[in-house]
C-alpha cells in the first residue's frame, strides 16, 4: 500500500511536466494567431488523424488594440483583461474549440501572459479588443480590475522603471519589461486573480499552460499561482491531473536569471536548442552534424524532462527574443525540414512544431522592418484558413504541420515513443544516422557529396517506405524504398542535391 501511496504522489507532483497525450501522441504545434474556429476545424480533419497530441493557442484574453504600426500580432501580448474576447473569437467560440479538440484527443494549451498588462505609453481609452476600458498612465484595468497597487512600480529599483541590466536578478522580475506594465506578482490578490483566469480556462478543458516571460516573474511566485489552480476537467482528463506547465526562460547563459530556478514549477523553454541546431545544420563556426551524438544535455541543454523544444518560435522566426540569425525558419525550407526532422527523431524534449503565417519581409541595414506585421486578414478580421486541393492552406497561412515531411515525422515519434536512441552512425563530417530502438531509423545526407553506403537499422527485415520523400499508400510506396534484411542492414544512397536529404522509416511505414 505505502509503494501505491508513493507512486500516486510522485505521479501526482510529475503531472505539472506532463503534457496530458492521448493515444500515445507526442507532441504540440503552435497554431500562432488561428481563429478558435478553424483551430477545431484542424483538430478534426488534419491534427486527429495524424497523431498531434496538442495545439498552443494565442493569448484568448482581452489585449489592446493597438493602430500604429496595424494591428501587429505583438498587440496580443498587451492584456487589457481576462475576458476570452479577441480577433480569434470570444468565449462560446473557445469552449466549443476546445471541446471539439478534446474530443478527438487533442489538447489545447493556452499561452498566458500573466507578468504584464498593456505598455505603459499606451493611450487611456476603449482601444481593445473587447471595448473594455484601460488606463495605462493611471494602472487602471477596471475590467479585471487592476489598480496602481497591483503594479510593481514601487518596487522596482532601476532608475527609468524599466530592465536596465539582465545582470541584476530583481530588476529582471520587478521592473518593467519594454515598457509593459509590471504586476505585482508577489501580492496575493495578483496571484488569486491570475489564478481564477487559468482556472476558468481549465474548467473549460483546457489541459496547460504556457507561461509567458516567467523569466520576469520570481519562480516562488509563479509557483505561488500555479498552487491555486485546479485539477484538469475531468470530463477529458484522468482525475488529479495538474496542468500541464512550461515556462518562457530565454537562458542561453551568461545572465543572473536561470533556467534551473523554474524547473519546481514545469517545464522550460530550452532556447538553446533551436540556436544550436540551426548553427549545426547552416554549417557555421565549424559545427558538423557529426558532433550531434551527444545532443540534449550533453550540449549544456537542460535535463530532457523539464525541456520544452523547438527549431523556431513565433518570436525568433522574425528576430524577437532570443536565437538571432542561427534559428532555421519556414523561409528557409529545405534546412527547416531538416532541422524539425532531426528534432522529432531525436528523444530529447517534449517538442512543439511552429505553424506560422507569411509576411512581407522588408530588410533594412539587415532589419526586417516588417517583423510587427500581424496575421492574414480583412480589415482587421483574422482571415479564415483555407485548405487546397493538395491539403496545402492558403490564404498565407503556411501551415508547417501539414508539410508531408514534418507530419510524418510527428507520427514516426509517435511510433519510436519511449524506444532508445540506438546505432548511432557518423562520417566524421555531415552524414549522420540513428535508431530509436527497433521502431525508426533516420539518416541525413547534409554534406556536399553523396551518401551511399550499408547502415544497421536495428530494424526487422522487411520493405519500408521513406515517409520523407513520400507515404505508405494501401500496400506501396510513393517515394524511396528501403529494404532491411535479416541481419538489420539496408543500403542508403543519398544526393546531396536531392529536395530533401535525409530518409526516415519505421515499422508504422513498412509493407
Ligand atoms: C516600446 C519601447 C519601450 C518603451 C515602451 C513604452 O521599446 O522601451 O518603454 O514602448 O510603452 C511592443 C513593442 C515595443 C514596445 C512594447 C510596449 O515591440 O517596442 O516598447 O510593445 O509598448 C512581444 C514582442 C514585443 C512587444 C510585446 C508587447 O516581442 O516586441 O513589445 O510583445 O506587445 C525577452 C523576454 C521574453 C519575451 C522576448 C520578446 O525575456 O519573455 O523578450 N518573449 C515573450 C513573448 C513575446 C512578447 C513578450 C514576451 C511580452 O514571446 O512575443 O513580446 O509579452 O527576451
Ligand atoms: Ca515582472
Amino acid at each position: 500500500m505505502k509503494l501505491l501511496l508513493l507512486l500516486s504522489v510522485l505521479g501526482v507532483c510529475w503531472a505539472q511536466y506532463d503534457p496530458h497525450y492521448r493515444n500515445g501522441r507526442t507532441s504540440i504545434v503552435h497554431l500562432f494567431e488561428w481563429r478558435w474556429d478553424d483551430i477545431a476545424l484542424e483538430c478534426e480533419r488534419y491534427l486527429a488523424p495524424n497523431g498531434y497530441g496538442g495545439v498552443q493557442v494565442s493569448p484568448p484574453n482581452e489585449n489592446v488594440v493597438i493602430n500604429s504600426p496595424s494591428r501587429p500580432w505583438w498587440e496580443r501580448y498587451q492584456p487589457v483583461s481576462y475576458k476570452i474576447c479577441t480577433r480569434s473569437g470570444g468565449e462560446d467560440e473557445f469552449r466549443e474549440m476546445v471541446k471539439r479538440c478534446n474530443d478527438v484527443g487533442v489538447n489545447i494549451y493556452v499561452d498566458a501572459v500573466v507578468n504584464h498588462m498593456s505598455g505603459s505609453g499606451v493611450s487611456a481609452g476603449t482601444s481593445s479588443t473587447c471595448g473594455s476600458y484601460f488606463n495605462p498612465g493611471s494602472r487602471d484595468f477596471p475590467a479585471v480590475p487592476y489598480s496602481a497597487w497591483d503594479f510593481n512600480d514601487g518596487k522596482c529599483t532601476s532608475g527609468s522603471g524599466g530592465i536596465e541590466s539582465y545582470n541584476d536578478a530583481s530588476q529582471v522580475r520587478d521592473c518593467q519589461l519594454s515598457g509593459l506594465l509590471d504586476l505585482a506578482t508577489g501580492k496575493d490578490y495578483v496571484r488569486s486573480t491570475i489564478a481564477a483566469y487559468m482556472n476558468n480556462l481549465i474548467s473549460m478543458g483546457v489541459a496547460g499552460f504556457r507561461i509567458d516571460a516567467s523569466k520576469h516573474m520570481w519562480p516562488g511566485d509563479i509557483k505561488a499561482f500555479l498552487d491555486k489552480l485546479n485539477n484538469l476537467n475531468t470530463q477529458w482528463f484522468p482525475e488529479g491531473s495538474r496542468p500541464f506547465i512550461y515556462q518562457e526562460v530565454i537562458d542561453l547563459g551568461g545572465e543572473a536569471v536561470q533556467g534551473s530556478e523554474y524547473f519546481g514549477n514545469g517545464r522550460i523553454t530550452e532556447f538553446k536548442y533551436g540556436a544550436k541546431l540551426g548553427t549545426v545544420i547552416r554549417k557555421w563556426n565549424g559545427e558538423k552534424m557529426s558532433y550531434l551524438k551527444n545532443w540534449g544535455e550533453g550540449w549544456s541543454f537542460v535535463p530532457t524532462d523539464r525541456a520544452l523544444v523547438f527549431v523556431d518560435n513565433h518570436d525568433n522566426q522574425r528576430g524577437h527574443g532570443a536565437g538571432g540569425a542561427s534559428i532555421l525558419t519556414f523561409w528557409d525550407a529545405r534546412l527547416y525540414k531538416m532541422a524539425v526532422g532531426f528534432m522529432l527523431a531525436h528523444p530529447y524534449g517534449a517538442t512543439r512544431v511552429m505553424s506560422s503565417f507569411s509576411w512581407p519581409r522588408y530588410f533594412q541595414n539587415g532589419q526586417d522592418v516588417n517583423d510587427w506585421v500581424g496575421p492574414p486578414n480583412d480589415n482587421g478580421v483574422i482571415k479564415r484558413v483555407t485548405i487546397n486541393a493538395d491539403t496545402t492552406c492558403g490564404n498565407d497561412w503556411v501551415c508547417e504541420h501539414r508539410w508531408r515531411q514534418i507530419r510524418n515525422m510527428v507520427i514516426f515519434r509517435n511510433v519510436v515513443n519511449g524506444q532508445d536512441f540506438t546505432n548511432w552512425w557518423d562520417n566524421g563530417s555531415n552524414q549522420v544516422a540513428f535508431g530509436r530502438g527497433n521502431k525508426g531509423f533516420i539518416v541525413f545526407n547534409n554534406d556536399d557529396w553523396e551518401l551511399s553506403t550499408n547502415l544497421q537499422t536495428g530494424l526487422p527485415a522487411g520493405t519500408y517506405c521513406d515517409v520523407i520523400s513520400g507515404d505508405k499508400s494501401d500496400n506501396h510506396c510513393t517515394g524511396i524504398e528501403v529494404h532491411v534484411g535479416s541481419d538489420g542492414l539496408a543500403y542508403f544512397s543519398i544526393s546531396n542535391n536531392a529536395e530533401d536529404p535525409f530518409i526516415a522509416i519505421h515499422v508504422d511505414a513498412k509493407l
